[in-house]
């Protein structure tokens, strides 16, 4: 396929970047950090979508170059923020299983200057099913410098009750199909209140993502849910744009 030709290239020729979406503690509506979004800009075919790429970049293994490269831009560009705000970077599967995932993770760290404790390293739980015992021992060794582990997606993998015991996450982040209508829907709110309960009985952190209404982010107030992310509270965009509206700038 021509894409796979174009992806392999794509990283040398300067077509990715980075948009940033922030993340907001929910009780004081202030910007705690940002995830970081990949984005491919094609010379021919416009901004292609990451649903679309990744899991080509992931079948031919350029999800390693990109993943770093994305790694890196983030965390030299976190590094420069005079807040010191936290950043969260996607992991796909290939590279958390990949040989020396967690040296790359110490190399950029040491090479930018992030403070480890900023960075946040975000992995879906179908990251960790393909060798569960290799994937536990690179995130041991990530998380011994300092980083940060979040579950992405959670509620939508196979397994997220065994995976949250088995596994060293700081932090869940709730799959935005349980937020959307949160304030209306009893089955999602009920949902909602359970994860939130089992992030407290665990000392985890929540994050909702996907928070698209006022009505919804109320609903996560008033069950005391730590962090928020969402079209509501602020769109991915490039940190100029955060830069000039200095309420969130980093
Ligand atoms: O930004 P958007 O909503 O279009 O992202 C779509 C999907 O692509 C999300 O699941 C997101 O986690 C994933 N994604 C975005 N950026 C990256 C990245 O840098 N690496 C990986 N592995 N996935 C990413
Ligand atoms: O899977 P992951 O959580 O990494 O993906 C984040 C994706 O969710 C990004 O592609 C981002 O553009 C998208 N996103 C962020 N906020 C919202 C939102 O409020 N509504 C919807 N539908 N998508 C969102
Ligand atoms: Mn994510
Ligand atoms: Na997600």
């Amino acid at each position: 396929r021509a894409v796979e030709h174009d992806l392999r290239h794509a990283v040398e020729r300067g077509e990715f970047k980075v948009v940033y979406q922030p993340q907001l503690a929910v009780d004081s509506g202030i910007v705690v950090g940002f995830e970081a979004l990949l984005r491919w800009r094609h010379p021919e075919r416009g901004t292609v979508p990451p649903d679309l790429f990744i899991p080509i970049a992931e079948e031919t293994g350029s999800i390693l170059p990109i993943g770093e490269w994305v790694l890196r831009e983030t965390c030299r560009e976190a590094a420069t923020w005079e807040k010191p705000l936290r950043i969260a970077v996607n992991v796909s599967a290939v590279q958390l299983h990949a040989p020396g995932f967690a040296e790359l993770v110490h190399e950029v760290l040491f090479t930018t200057g992030l403070a480890p404790a900023r960075l946040e390293l975000e992995i879906t739980e179908t990251a960790l099913v393909r060798d569960p015992v290799r994937a536990l021992t690179a995130l041991r060794r990530v998380k011994a410098m300092g980083v940060r582990i979040a579950m992405d997606d959670f509620g939508t993998g196979y397994s997220s009750l065994s995976n949250l015991r088995a596994f060293p996450f700081d932090k869940i982040k709730i799959d935005r199909s349980f937020i959307r209508a949160v304030d209306v829907n009893r089955e999602t709110a009920a949902i909602m209140r359970a994860v939130l309960g089992l992030g407290r009985g665990l000392g985890l952190p929540v994050l909702a993502e996907g928070v698209e209404t006022s009505a919804e982010l109320a609903f996560l107030g008033a069950e005391n849910c730590h962090e928020a992310q969402g079209y509501l509270l602020g769109r991915p965009g490039p940190m100029a744009h955060f830069i000039e509206h200095t309420r969130e700038a980093p």
